[in-house]
C-alpha cells in the first residue's frame, strides 16, 4: 500500500503544453503527487486544451492565470509544493514579433508572480524556470555555456533573459531553490504546428495522405541544435534534486538546418523534399539567432544528464507518428541510414539575396 503522506508533491505551470505532459509522466512514474495549473477555459472544454495529459485522473489541475498575482498565490498557499516547474509562457517566438506586450506581460510578469507567490508562501519549494538558447539570440562563441553572453533578438528571448534574471535574483537575494535550464529546442509527436519541425512532419503526413500539396516554411537554412523533449524534462528533474541550485545548459550539442530536417523528414516516407516545400520569404523572421549549439558538458558532469535520441530518430518518430494518426504509416520507410545531402546550390543562393 502507498504511504501517501510521503509522496513528494510537484506543481507544474504549463502542464497542458510539451515538456509538461512529458513532466507530469516522468513525476508519475516516480511516485509524485502532481498539480498543474492551467487557464479556466482549458477545465471547460479538457479534450482540446488538455489533449496531451493521458492520465487526467492523476493528475490535480487548478485554474489560475499567469497574469494575476492572486490567483498564483493562492494556489501557491493551497498545494504547498515541494517543487514548481515553470513552463508556463507565450513560447513562439514568431509571435512575439506581432504582439510584444503580451509576450513580455505572460513571461516576464507570470515568472515574477510565481517566484513572488513562493517567497511569501512556500519559501522551501524548489524553482525550475524554463530559460532558452533564444537567450544567446546572435551568440558571439559557437558552441554557447552557461557563461555565453546574452543577446537575445526578439521580445520572446528578451522575456526569457528577464526570467532567468528573476530566478537568480531570487535564489541570491532570498535563498530560494531556483533553478534555470537554458534549453535548445526540443521537440516530439507532442510539439505543437507551429513550430517547424512539426509543422514539416505534419505536412509530410497530410501530403502522403492527399490533404495537402505542399509545406510552405519561411527561412530553410537556419541552424538549430534539436533534442527530445521526453528526455529534456529528465534534466529539469535532475536540476532540482541537486543539493545547490545552479543554471544549465541543454543541448545535443548537434546542429541541422531546417532544409535537412525537411530533407529527412520526407526521406522517410520515400519523398524528395524538394519537390514540395517552398521556402516563403513572408515567413522569414525580421532578426534570426544563428547558429544556435549548445556545450550541455556542466548537465552531463553535474546532472548525469545526456541526451539519447539522434536527430534521424528525432524526426523519423515524429513522421511516423503523424502518418499514424492519418492511417497513412504504409508509406513509411525504415530509418534513413544517412541524412539526406541537401540542395548546396539553393543554400548558397539564398545566402547571396
Ligand atoms: P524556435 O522554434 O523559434 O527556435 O523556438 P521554431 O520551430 O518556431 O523555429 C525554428 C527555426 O525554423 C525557422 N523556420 C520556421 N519556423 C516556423 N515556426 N515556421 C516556419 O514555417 C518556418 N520556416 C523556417 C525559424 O525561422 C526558426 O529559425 C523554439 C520554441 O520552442 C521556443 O519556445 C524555445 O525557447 C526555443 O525553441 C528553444
Amino acid at each position: 500500500m502507498h504511504n501517501f503522506m510521503a509522496r513528494r508533491k510537484a506543481l507544474i505551470s504549463g502542464i497542458s503544453g510539451q515538456d509538461g505532459s512529458y513532466l507530469l509522466e516522468l513525476l508519475l512514474a516516480k511516485d509524485y503527487e502532481v498539480h498543474g495549473i492551467v487557464r479556466r477555459v482549458a477545465l471547460e472544454d479538457p479534450e482540446h486544451h488538455l489533449s496531451r495529459i493521458v492520465d487526467r485522473e492523476r493528475v490535480q489541475l487548478h485554474p489560475a492565470s499567469l497574469e494575476s498575482y492572486a490567483s498564483l498565490h493562492h494556489v501557491a498557499e493551497r498545494v504547498q509544493p515541494e517543487e514548481w516547474y515553470h513552463l508556463a509562457a507565450q513560447s513562439f517566438v514568431s509571435y512575439s514579433f506581432d504582439d510584444e506586450s503580451s509576450t513580455l506581460n505572460t513571461n516576464m510578469n507570470g515568472t515574477h508572480y510565481i517566484l513572488s507567490a513562493l517567497k511569501n508562501s512556500v519559501p522551501s519549494c524548489r524553482f525550475y524556470f524554463a530559460g532558452s538558447s533564444e537567450m544567446f539570440g546572435n551568440a558571439d562563441e559557437v558552441p554557447q555555456t552557461e557563461s555565453t553572453r546574452f543577446h537575445p533578438r526578439s521580445t520572446y528571448g528578451i522575456s526569457k533573459v528577464a526570467g532567468f534574471e528573476l530566478t537568480r535574483n531570487y535564489r541570491e537575494a532570498y535563498g530560494l531553490h531556483a533553478s534555470s535550464g537554458i534549453l535548445y529546442n526540443h521537440e516530439s509527436p507532442r510539439r505543437g504546428f507551429v513550430f517547424v519541425t512539426r509543422k514539416i512532419t505534419s505536412g509530410v503526413a497530410r501530403i502522403v495522405a492527399g490533404l495537402q500539396k505542399e509545406v510552405r516554411l519561411g527561412n530553410l537554412d537556419v541552424q538549430r541544435d534539436w533534442g527530445h523533449s521526453r528526455e529534456y524534462v529528465e534534466a529539469m528533474w535532475l536540476m532540482l534534486q541537486q543539493p545547490e541550485p545552479d543554471d544549465y545548459v541543454i543541448a545535443t550539442g548537434e546542429t541541422h538546418s531546417v532544409r535537412e530536417f525537411a530533407a529527412m523528414a520526407f526521406a522517410c516516407v520515400g519523398l524528395d523534399y524538394r519537390d514540395y516545400v517552398k521556402s516563403d520569404p513572408v515567413l522569414f523572421r525580421p532578426t534570426e539567432v544563428n547558429p544556435l549549439r549548445g556545450d550541455a558538458s556542466k548537465a552531463r558532469e553535474r546532472l548525469g544528464w545526456q541526451p539519447r535520441t539522434g536527430f534521424r530518430q528525432l524526426v523519423r518518430e515524429m513522421v511516423e507518428a503523424d502518418c499514424r494518426a492519418l492511417g497513412v504509416q504504409g508509406w513509411l520507410r525504415d530509418l534513413p541510414v544517412a541524412i539526406p545531402e541537401v540542395d548546396e546550390s539553393a543554400r548558397l543562393r539564398g545566402a547571396a539575396r
